[in-house]
Order: structure tokens, then sequence, then C-alpha cells
């Protein structure tokens, strides 16, 4: 089964998914193994691992480490060019359509797109959009673009109209990492009435309760990441992921 049919699969049995996103620069106390044992212990449905900038090395040895400590999908999330793994079940082939940066839009993947084939990588196409909600994050700021601002559901809805119609397979939301506000629910609806494509929704989620809202509103999967850089993670994990879960059959 492909990651892909793993992702369809977790949104069609558990009505939503919850990932954790692995900055391999951050991880809490620096033990790498620890965090993604018990993060699958807590029952999380995958991992994202990238970072808009990575100052450490060894990206593919990180993932090698995370893949031989859990069975769950690994998905890279790429900041950068460098940022490419053979040892990943598959990357988020992201095309930053919320900007108009042309490095963004095809430089970066005319790039990237041969050597990901060379490495039989599957690639899954990602509409990316930057929400802007309050203070510039480092998505924004390094990758020169402009963000959509939050209280413009109709822009978002025309880019997610977009990216359907150009044959990409899955929207991603991200408010940026360590935003102050996050993705309001009411632009999430808005996609959600609009387009079909699977919604991915990420960026400065803190609680269970905000996780739930998300997923009420429409996304099929949320994202975490700062907030297990800065406190015990365990019992958090536990609670998105009931909240997740559990909101996905409230919906349904
Ligand atoms: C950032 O969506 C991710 O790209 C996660 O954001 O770090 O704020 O959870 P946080």
């Amino acid at each position: 089964m492909s990651t892909w049919q793993r992702l369809l699969k977790i949104r069609q049995d558990r009505g939503a998914g919850y990932f954790i996103l692995i900055d391999p620069d951050k991880v809490e106390g620096g033990n790498l193994a620890d965090f993604v044992r018990s993060a699958t212990e807590a029952s999380v449905d995958g991992f994202l691992v990238g970072g808009s900038l990575i100052l450490s090395d060894g990206f593919d040895e990180r993932i090698r480490e995370i893949k031989q400590n859990t069975s769950l999908p690994v998905m890279i999330f790429p900041g950068s060019l460098f940022q490419i793994s053979s040892s990943a079940d598959a990357i988020l082939f992201l095309v930053l359509i919320s900007g108009r940066n042309p490095d963004h839009l095809i430089g970066n993947q005319v790039v990237a797109a041969p050597i990901i084939k060379k490495m039989q990588l599957e690639a899954i196409s990602t509409g990316y959009m930057l929400i802007g909600t309050g203070k510039m994050t480092s998505a924004e700021f390094m990758s020169n673009t402009k963000p959509i601002p939050a209280h413009k559901p109709d822009i978002a809805v025309a880019h997610a109209i977009a990216a359907e119609t150009i044959g990409m397979k899955l929207l991603y939301l991200d408010a940026g990492s360590g935003a102050d506000g996050t993705i309001p629910e009411t632009m999430i609806a808005a996609i959600a009435r609009h387009c079909s494509l699977p919604i991915a929704i990420g960026g400065g989620i803190r609680t269970p309760e905000e996780a739930a809202r998300k997923v009420a509103a429409g996304a099929s999967f949320i994202v975490t990441g700062t907030i297990h850089e800065e406190q015990a993670h365990r019992e958090l994990m536990r609670e998105i992921v009931d909240a997740v879960h559990k909101q996905s059959h409230v919906r349904s």
C-alpha cells in the first residue's frame, strides 16, 4: 500500500489523522528515538519531518533513526531542497500556491523532481498555502512570499479550487510554525464546502480543543510541532489524538 493510500485509510477509518512534525534541530532533550517511540505509543497517525531552516546536518540519518523507531508513515515536509531522503516513506511535494515566488511554484520542483524520481521516493502532490494570522513566521520570511490573510476565506477557496483543478492530491494550510493564531475554522469550512481535496491544518495549534475544532470544520489531518518542543509531550499527544479521532466521529 502506498503512503498516500495509508493516509486515505487513516482518514476513512478514523475520520481524521494526527501527525507530529519533527524539526530535527529541535527535538525535546535531543532524544529522537524516545520521542518517536512515545508518540507512536500515544497512537498518533504519522510523522512529518522538516523545517524552514535546519542547521544541523545528517537529515538522512535522522530520517533513518525515526524509521527505526516507528512503523507509522514518515513523510518529509521539506523546507528546502536539502531535505530529500530516500529513507522516508514519502515526501510532500509542496507547491507554495499562496505565494507568487517562482522558485517555490516551479523552480525548486524542477530541481527536486528528477532526484525524487530516481530515488523512487513517493511524492504526494500538495498545494501548500501560508495563511497570515499575526506576526511574521519563519516560513513567510524564508519563502519570501506574502501569506493569504486569515480573514479572507474566499481567496483561500479560490486557491484550493485551483489546486484541485491542477490535479494536486492534498491541501496544506499552514499558519507557520509557532504562529500566534491558528487557521480560522471559517476558512477551513469554506474550503471543505467548495473543494473535495483532503485538508491538512497546521501552525499554532496548542490544545486538544483547537485541534478538535479544526476537524469539526472539515480538516482531515492535524499537524503540531512546536508544542512538543516546548513541554512534556506524552500526555498532550494522547489528548490531541483522542480529540482528533473523537471529533471525527462527531462529524461523520
Ligand atoms: C508548521 O504546521 C506546522 O509548518 C506546525 O506548526 O509548530 O506551530 O505546531 P507548529
